[in-house]
């Protein structure tokens, strides 16, 4: 939903500018260009699994490589406002080349680009990849060219949101990780009729309407079961988007290890928003969490993220 949010009000920036700004700059082929890097940057690191495992670790190092190279790509692009000739990972290597010689740190460390296996040091290097690509988002000179540009046509604000749409969810899973409940199985005290099934609660998707919604009855759940005891620094609760907030609160999360007993480790009685979910940061390890609403309601949820830090 945000991203459909940031598009339109992309469109309607590009609709709004006057014909000067459209004669004389290529930024719109630019934001484009950089706006599809982000996203096949972000899909690489999506795929990342923070596994132990040596093998999973050492795929993970080739995703981040291939997505800071992307990265240093959209860089380059955004700070010359040019859209490069050549694409290919010959020239993507070059633009990542000139970015590691400037910006040095974790780059210079030995053994990162020429082998991601090097020393069997998989982890260590993994996190020398996660580094490299939040140093390049941080790198991203966005206030020089096209926030100054974006000001004088005082539409900052739609331009830093197109920016920024791209890049927070990138950010975002550099720090805290993957979403561990992504496709974690879901269960729910009820299935009002004609909704979808409960699934969609963990499926990385923040729909517009709602991807559960039980019965009214006395306290209704939706149980999510992450297969094993994981450790959760945090976790997001998104409510459906189509209104009637009000119905969702109060509500409660609770915490199992074996699906019969559980503890609660957070509440809501305040009304919450996709764009500002519940959030509990409450430390946890537990296989099973549960969202309920205790006494006489329903829920109607659009998603429920995990992460481990
Ligand atoms: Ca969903």
């Amino acid at each position: 939903m945000n991203g459909l949010l940031a598009l339109r009000r992309f469109r309607e920036f590009l609709l709004q500018r006057d014909a000067e700004e459209r004669a004389r700059g290529r930024s719109e082929h630019v934001l484009e260009f950089a706006r599809r890097l982000f996203a096949a940057a972000e899909r690489r690191i999506e795929r990342v699994s923070d596994s132990d495992v040596p093998g999973d670790a050492a795929l993970d190092c080739e995703l981040y490589r291939d997505a800071a190279l992307l990265l240093a790509l959209a860089q380059r692009a955004l700070v010359e406002n040019a859209v490069p000739d050549s694409v290919d990972p010959a020239s993507a290597r070059a633009v990542f080349d000139v970015w590691a010689a400037a910006n040095g740190g974790s780059v210079a460390q030995p053994g990162v680009w020429a082998d991601a296996t090097a020393g069997g040091s998989y982890r260590a290097n993994r996190e020398r990849w996660s580094q490299i690509c939040r140093d390049l988002l941080r790198s991203l000179d966005l206030r020089s060219r096209f926030a100054v540009r974006a000001t004088r046509y005082g539409r900052m604000l739609a331009l830093v949101v197109v920016l920024a749409w791209p890049i927070l969810p990138l950010a975002s899973r550099l720090r805290h990780g993957p979403n561990v409940l992504r496709g974690a199985a879901v269960t729910a005290s009820s299935r009002f009729p004609g909704t979808p099934d409960p699934s969609g609660l963990t499926n990385g998707d923040v729909e517009s309407r709602f991807a559960g919604h039980t019965t009214k009855e006395k306290d209704s759940w939706f149980l999510i079961d992450l297969g094993q005891a994981r450790h959760l620094a945090e976790v997001r609760v998104f409510p459906r988007g189509d209104g009637y907030l009000n119905d969702s609160v109060p509500v409660v999360m609770e915490t199992s290890a074996d699906g019969v007993t559980f503890a609660q480790v957070g509440s809501r009685a305040d009304v919450y928003t996709q764009a500002a979910p519940w959030t509990v940061r409450s430390g946890m390890d537990a296989r099973f969490i549960r969202i309920r609403m205790p006494g006489l309601g329903y829920l109607a949820l659009s998603e429920v993220e995990g992460y481990a830090r």
